[in-house]
């Protein structure tokens, strides 16, 4: 793996869980009326992107299906607090399970349409483009919507020295859209055996799940891995090699730390 020019390497850290407060996109839409054969809302936010070319506002669309579920919100308070500018102050979208990029801040614009939007962000970024695509066209790969199976582990630090006895592993795990994490699982030998690690409560249908365990290693040099597994019994990949993309898309292969044990 490398670094992608100009894009920022966001690792395990570039996600969170919060408290929205807003009125729901399904009660604004029926308020508006919105025409039978919509499929797609689209959002647009005044915020030019330079990566657009031309350059153009940030938006995005999601199914009427989704704009429609009760979980997807106009937003106004984050954590109990008034928005603030930099989370999308005035108002933002909120779309619970699915990919950040469509939870569009400083929303202006909220449109029925009969096709998804054709914003660069829609079009040109978050797709899901084969291997070998060098010079893709707006629309090509597969669209980014629900989050896909993940999981990090949170501690102890990759490259971390820790002392004998008992190591706690912590970390999330998410399952995106309306799945639940049901099983983590810790490895400290490759995945050859595994332990079963304790789930901390859930705290909401659209929130992370957090885990953790306690693994007893000798001595040495240790390369731990942990996997999620979802309420379809669906498995996180084992290596981030088997689902290469050019963006760097989804890459929710096996977390891993590797942990030196002082003797
Ligand atoms: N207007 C606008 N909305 C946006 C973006 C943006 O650049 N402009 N970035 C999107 C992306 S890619 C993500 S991951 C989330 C980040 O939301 P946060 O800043 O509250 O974490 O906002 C989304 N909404
Ligand atoms: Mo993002």
């Amino acid at each position: 793996m490398r670094d992608i020019p100009g894009q920022h390497p966001w690792g395990d850290g570039a996600t969170s869980t919060a408290r929205w407060t807003g009125i729901r996109l399904a009660d604004v839409l029926a308020a508006a009326g919105v025409r039978r054969d919509a499929t797609d809302i689209a959002f647009v936010a005044p915020d030019v992107a330079p990566e657009a070319s031309p350059p153009a506002p940030y938006g995005g669309s999601i199914t009427v299906d989704k704009a429609t579920s009760p979980e997807v919100l106009l937003a106004w308070e984050m954590n109990g607090e008034p928005l603030t500018v930099a989370h999308g102050a005035p108002v933002r979208v909120v779309v619970p399970g699915w990919i950040g990029a469509r939870s569009v801040k400083w929303v202006e614009r909220v449109t029925a349409q009969d096709r998804p939007s054709d914003n660069f962000f829609q079009q040109s970024a978050y797709r899901l483009l084969p291997p070998e695509h060098d010079d893709p066209a707006p629309g090509d790969g597969v669209e980014l919507t629900a989050v896909a199976l993940n999981s990090a582990i949170l501690r102890p630090d990759d490259g971390a020295g820790v002392t004998t006895g008992p190591t706690e592993v912590a970390g999330y795990a998410f399952a995106g859209e309306d799945r639940e994490i049901v099983r983590v699982d810790v490895s400290a030998d490759g995945g050859r055996t595994w332990h079963q690690a304790e789930l901390d409560e859930q705290l909401g249908p659209w929130a992370w799940r957090f885990w953790h365990t306690n693994l007893h290693l000798p001595p040495g040099e240790h390369h731990v891995v942990a996997r999620a597994w979802d309420s379809t019994a669906a498995l996180q990949p084992e290596h981030s090699a088997s689902l290469w993309n050019p963006k760097g898309y989804i890459n929710n292969a096996w977390p891993a730390v590797d942990l030196t044990v002082q003797p």
